[in-house]
C-alpha cells in the first residue's frame, strides 16, 4: 500500500465549532491511525485477519468506552470526542472502527447501564484496556431484522440458569473473552448476560469467505446448555429496548465513522486526479471528473454538519433514536456513493491494494447492513414522520 498522506477535508470550517480537547483528541486518535494501522491493515484485510496487535493502541486512544467514566477505566469523554475516534479510526479501516463499536457501544455501554456495580468494577476497567475483548450477540441466523423474534433462551435452574441458542454474524465473536448475550427468559422476556470464555458448551466458531470487513473476526456464539451463573444477569433493564438502546449508541459513532471512510476516499481520489496525467492533463482538469469530487465534498460536509448536530444533541441527551437513524443511514450511503465513484477516478489502479478505496467500499458494504439495515433505518424515519408503523 502507498504511504499514508491523508489530509482531511474541513470545506465548512467546522473545526471552528470544535473545543481544543475535541480536536487534541481527533489529531491523536488522526496520528495512531497513520502510524500503526495505515502500514499494516491492506496486508491484514488481504490475509482476512483482524491484526490483534492493534488493540493496546485503541485502548490508549480512548476508544474504548471513550464515553464511559473515568472510574470504570473509560475516558469519561463527550460524545462528540467519541464521534471524532471513530471518524479517524473508520478512515483507517471499518473493520478496526467496529471492533471498537462493539467493545465501547456493545458491550462496555450495556454493562455500565444495565449492570450492577458488581459487573461494572468487574468487567469494565478490563474492557477499557482492551485486557479482556467483548461482542456482542443479537442477531441470529433466522432472526436479523426482527431481533423481536430470537428464540436462544435461558432457564431458571436454582442456582444458575441454563442458557441454549445460537448467534450469528457477531462482530469480535472468534477472540471475545466476555460476550453479551441478549436471550429471553420463560416468560419470553429479553435480558442480557455476560457469557465467558470458557463456560463449558460456550463456543465462537469463526465466518470465513467474507469479501467485505476482513480485517474484523466474525462469527458466532453457540451455546449449549451452557451453565450461567446468576450474578451474570444484567439486572437493570429488560425487553427489546434494552439491546435497542445499545444500538442506539452503536449506530451514533457509525454515523461519524462512515465520514471517515468517506474522507479517505475523497482524499485519495482528490490527490490522484492532480496527479494522473490522460489526453494531456491531470484527469481532475476535465470536468466529469470535478464533478465527480465537488459532488463528494459537498456530501462530505452536509454528514460534518449531521454528526456534529447530533453530538451536540447526544450530549445534551436530547437525540432521539430516529435522528440517529437518520445520520447512520444518510452517512453510510453517501461513503458508500463516493467510495465507488472515487474507485472510478482511479481507473484501474482504484481495484488494487496500493490504495484504501476498494477496501473501504468493501467494507461499507457491511456498514450499509449491521446495525439496521439501510431499508431499516428508512423506515424508521417513515414511522417517526408518518406514526404509520410499517414493520407490521
Ligand atoms: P418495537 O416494538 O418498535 O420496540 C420494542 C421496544 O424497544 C424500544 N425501542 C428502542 N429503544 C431504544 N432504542 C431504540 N433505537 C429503540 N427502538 C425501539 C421501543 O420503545 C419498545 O419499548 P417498549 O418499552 O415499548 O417495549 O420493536 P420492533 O420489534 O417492531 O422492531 C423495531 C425495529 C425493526 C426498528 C428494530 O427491531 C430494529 O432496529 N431492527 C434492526 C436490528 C439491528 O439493528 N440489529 C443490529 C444487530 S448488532 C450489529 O449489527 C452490530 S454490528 C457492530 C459492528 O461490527 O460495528
Ligand atoms: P435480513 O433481516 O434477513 O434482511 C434481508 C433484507 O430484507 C434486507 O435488505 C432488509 O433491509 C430487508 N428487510 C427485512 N425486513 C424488512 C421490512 N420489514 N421491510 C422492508 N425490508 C425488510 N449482529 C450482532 O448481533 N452482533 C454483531 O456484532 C454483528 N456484527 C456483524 C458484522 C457483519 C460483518 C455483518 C454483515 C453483520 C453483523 N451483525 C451483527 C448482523 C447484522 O446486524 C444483520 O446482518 C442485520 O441486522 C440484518 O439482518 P440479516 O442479515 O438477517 O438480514
Amino acid at each position: 500500500m502507498k504511504p499514508d498522506l491523508f489530509e482531511a477535508p474541513d470545506y465548512y470550517n467546522i473545526d471552528d465549532l470544535l473545543t481544543e480537547e475535541h480536536k487534541l483528541i481527533r489529531d491523536a486518535a488522526r496520528a495512531w491511525v497513520k502510524r500503526d494501522v495505515s502500514p499494516i491493515i491492506e496486508e491484514a484485510a488481504q490475509k482476512a485477519e483482524f491484526p490483534k496487535s492493534i488493540i493496546p493502541g485503541l485502548a490508549e486512544i480512548g476508544a474504548f468506552g471513550p464515553y464511559i467514566p473515568t472510574e470504570y477505566g473509560g475516558a469519561g469523554l463527550d460524545q462528540i470526542s467519541y464521534g471524532l475516534i471513530m471518524q479517524e479510526i473508520e478512515r483507517g479501516d471499518s473493520g478496526v472502527r467496529s471492533t471498537a463499536s462493539v467493545q465501547s457501544s456493545l458491550v462496555m455501554y450495556p454493562i455500565w447501564k444495565y449492570g450492577n456495580e458488581a459487573q461494572r468494577k468487574k468487567y469494565l476497567p478490563k474492557l477499557a484496556t482492551g485486557e479482556w475483548m467483548g461482542s456482542f450477540g443479537l442477531t441470529e441466523p433466522d432472526h436479523g431484522s426482527n431481533p423481536a423474534g430470537m428464540v436462544t433462551n435461558f432457564k431458571d435452574k436454582g442456582d444458575h440458569y441454563l442458557l441454549n441458542g445460537a448467534k450469528l454474524w457477531i462482530s469480535n465473536s472468534p477472540f471475545c473473552d466476555v460476550a453479551v448475550v441478549w436471550a429471553k427468559n420463560e416468560e419470553g422476556r429479553i435480558h442480557g448476560l455476560i457469557v465467558e470464555r470458557g463456560m463449558e458448551g460456550f463456543s465462537t466458531p469463526e465466518t470465513h469467505n467474507k469479501w467485505s470487513l476482513r480485517a474484523s473476526a466474525t462469527g458466532e456464539l453457540i451455546f449449549q446448555d451452557v451453565k450461567v451463573p446468576k450474578e451474570n444477569l444484567l439486572p437493570n433493564k429488560s425487553g427489546l429496548g434494552a439491546p435497542l438502546g445499545c444500538l442506539d449508541s452503536a449506530r451514533y459513532g457509525i454515523a461519524w465513522g462512515a465520514i471517515g471512510a468517506a474522507m479517505d476516499c475523497y482524499d485519495t481520489a482528490l490527490r490522484y486526479s492532480k496527479e494522473r496525467i490522460q489526453f494531456g492533463k491531470p484527469i481532475g482538469a476535465f470536468q466529469l471528473q470535478q464533478k465527480k469530487l465537488a459532488e463528494m465534498i459537498t456530501e462530505i460536509t452536509k454528514a460534518q454538519l449531521l454528526s456534529l448536530r447530533l453530538g451536540q444533541l447526544k450530549n445534551e441527551d436530547k437525540a432521539t433514536s430516529a435522528q440517529i437513524s437518520m445520520a447512520k443511514r444518510n452517512n453510510v450511503e453517501i461513503a458508500i456513493k463516493i467510495a465507488r465513484e472515487a474507485r472510478q477516478m482511479l481507473g484501474g489502479m482504484g481495484i488494487t491494494g496500493e490504495y484504501s478505496i476498494m477496501r473501504h467500499s468493501m467494507n461499507l458494504e457491511s456498514v450499509i447492513t449491521y446495525e439496521g439495515t439501510h431499508d431499516i433505518h428508512l423506515l424508521i424515519t417513515g414511522l417517526d414522520v408518518t406514526g404509520f408503523n410499517a414493520f407490521k
